[in-house]
């Protein structure tokens, strides 16, 4: 970068600002910065540019998407890949209220995202500018740390700018963070003239121009420490007292490390493992999927016996899980639950946590004492599922029952997974199986249909490995212009959307009236995909039946780039195919989702 500056002129010092602010984010460890096209966040695209430009082996990669809507999900797939910070960069304005939707799920699921708003200095608000507003209160409720830095003059003191930028890089190892940083016209350095000169950086800058560590490690000043909760394990009395009861494990959504650390506990403690589609052991031997096992009446009875709950990792999708979460606990006060999370907050609805413990499943699992009265039992061998033989035998035609009953079979060895929300995820947890899946991706943090492409495509773009995702018909036309975002993508990229012209999910619902049912809540249809596939230059299949849906998988696996499977299906069959399933099991009424 720039090491002295030769003039007072505005535009070098917000060159300068933009330098110091990049180069503090690469001594700091940021790789990946996503750019959407703007003007007020342009000093900082030319500082990082120059960065690539300088640099044999570029310490910084730049993503670029016209639409901060889909970027802000591509940079959250990003993180959720890399498990690492990601950072993203807007234009001032509604661009900056495109994130919201992202920053919404990056919020409820904690991944470390800096949102990055470039905005007007502060004599140009409330007077009119153009493409102004308070960008603050967009971002501010979804953060767990933000920053308005003002533009630079020559009285900056940029010390706290960069302080301001290292505490923002520590709260991110909590959660999402925003940086809102204006920069004052001219922006860029050869417009009009350059006035005066002599200009360097203050000395108060001197030990870091001549460092390359971040400014936190320069200073005597402590990193301040993230404020993990003090309440992180059980005293060994209390684990042991826990140990002795009938318990059962619940694996929620689990990362991949804290899955196979589950597996050698279980062994070690005997209890029976459920397992939801996010817990990345779903169907692994010796375990049992929880959504289907409550349906079934003898194994439910069995589960009704345990009184100690340990639930691993976050959310749950099975709405049976949740409900028998809930009742067990208030029905029996003596049923302890506890559940033990890597990221702070609540996610129990119906309130039957009794402790919490936020840590890494892993950590907590390999710290834990060996117990000294555990009592090893099992539940009741699952039931073959029966797909109604309705539902398999038209091979004219695919119906989604049997469709995510089988799927877990296509998938190749060590696949990585992305499932949408509505019927996709709920459908995979209740009838099918991620046995040979190396990781499975969801956005269940708000569970939005906005952005699911967007984010699969961030997912690969961080692996470059062969993914699939398979979402509902409306997702995708949430998200038709992220199908821009996966032409850079080299490796297999496979799209599974299932048409079942609407949102089928809302079939669930008890009203009586079909038209209302379709007209105002699945929002029914009759849009295809395949000119989609073909304006974002995408391979594209639509087979008819089973069969050769498995072949274009299959060939489609082996293709560099993405392909677009459309699996078209009858409106309103999904869920009442669904219900069918498990009608012959003798469960407790409850809604199916
Ligand atoms: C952004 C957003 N808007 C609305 C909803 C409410 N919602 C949940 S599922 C759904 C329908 C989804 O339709 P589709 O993707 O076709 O899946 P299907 O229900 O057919 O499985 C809607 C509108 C939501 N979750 N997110």
């Amino acid at each position: 970068m720039s090491k002295t500056i030769m003039t007072t002129h505005w535009a070098h010092i917000t060159q300068w600002h933009a330098e110091v602010v990049i180069e503090e984010w690469i001594r700091l460890g940021l790789r990946h910065l996503c750019i959407a096209p703007g003007s007020r966040s342009s000093p900082l695209v030319l500082a990082a540019q120059s960065v690539l430009a300088e640099q044999a082996a570029p310490a910084l990669q730049l993503h670029v998407h016209f639409d901060e809507r889909g970027l802000g999900f591509y940079a959250l797939g990003l993180a959720k890949a890399y498990k690492a910070p990601v950072a993203v960069l807007t234009t001032s304005g509604s661009a900056v209220a495109n994130l919201v939707p992202a920053a919404v799920e990056a919020w409820q699921t904690r991944e470390p995202v800096l949102w990055v708003s470039a905005d007007r200095p502060t004599e140009l608000h409330h007077c009119g500018a153009n493409q102004t507003l308070a960008q603050a209160p967009l971002l501010g409720p979804w953060v767990v740390a933000q920053h308005l830095q003002q533009a630079a003059e020559p009285s900056t003191h940029w010390p706290q700018v960069l302080q301001q930028l290292d505490d923002l890089w520590t709260a991110l190892s909590e959660g999402p963070a925003h940086l809102n940083i204006a920069f004052r016209e001219p922006l860029y350095p050869t417009q009009g003239a350059i006035e005066g000169s002599g200009f360097t950086p203050p000395p108060n800058m001197n030990e870091w121009l001549h460092d390359d560590q971040p400014y936190h490690a320069l200073t005597t000043q402590a990193r301040p420490d993230p404020s993990h909760p003090d309440h992180a394990t059980p005293t060994a009395a209390e684990w042991q007292v826990f140990c002795q009861g009938q318990g059962v494990i619940i694996a929620g959504a689990l990362q991949p490390h804290e899955a196979r650390q589950l597996q050698r506990f279980q062994a070690m403690l005997g209890w029976p493992l459920l397992t939801e589609i996010q817990s990345q052991c779903h169907g692994h031997p010796d375990t049992w999927p929880a959504d289907r096992s409550l349906r079934d009446a003898n194994i439910r009875s069995a589960l009704n016996s345990a009184d100690r709950i340990l639930w691993l990792g976050d959310h749950l999708t099975s709405k049976p899980l949740m409900q028998w979460l809930a009742s067990r606990t208030e029905t029996d006060k003596q049923v302890e639950c506890w559940q033990v999370c890597s990221r702070p907050g609540r996610r129990d609805a119906g309130f039957p946590v009794k402790r919490a413990f936020t840590a890494d499943v892993a950590e907590w699992l390999n710290t834990r004492p060996h117990p000294v009265e555990a009592k090893a039992w099992n539940l009741p061998p699952l039931p073959e599922l029966t797909i109604p033989a309705s539902t398999t035998a038209n091979s004219t035609s695919i119906r989604e029952v049997a469709f995510f009953h089988l799927l877990g079979h296509w998938l190749p060895d060590q696949a990585l997974l992305f499932l949408g929300n509505s019927l996709p995820i709920r459908l995979m947890d209740s009838l099918g199986h991620a046995r040979s899946v190396a990781e499975v991706f969801t956005n269940r943090g708000v569970s939005g249909i906005d952005g699911i492409l967007a984010t699969a495509c961030g997912v690969a773009a961080a692996r470059q490995q062969p993914l699939t995702l398979v979402l509902g018909d409306q997702s995708l036309l949430h998200d038709l212009n992220s199908m821009a975002l996966a032409g850079s993508l080299t490796q297999p990229f496979v799209v599974i959307v299932i048409n079942n012209g609407g949102g089928n999910i809302f079939d669930i619902m008890p009203i009586d009236s079909a038209e209302v049912k379709s007209r105002y809540f699945m929002a029914a249809h009759e849009n295809d995909f395949a000119h989609a596939a073909a304006q974002f230059g995408w391979q594209y299949q639509a087979p008819q039946d089973l069969a050769s849906g498995q072949a274009a998988y299959q060939t489609a696996l082996t293709q560099p780039g993405p392909t677009l499977l459309e699996v078209k299906t009858t409106r309103g069959q999904a869920v009442s195919d669904w219900r069918a399933c498990f009608s012959h099991t003798d469960t407790p009424s409850q809604s199916t989702t």
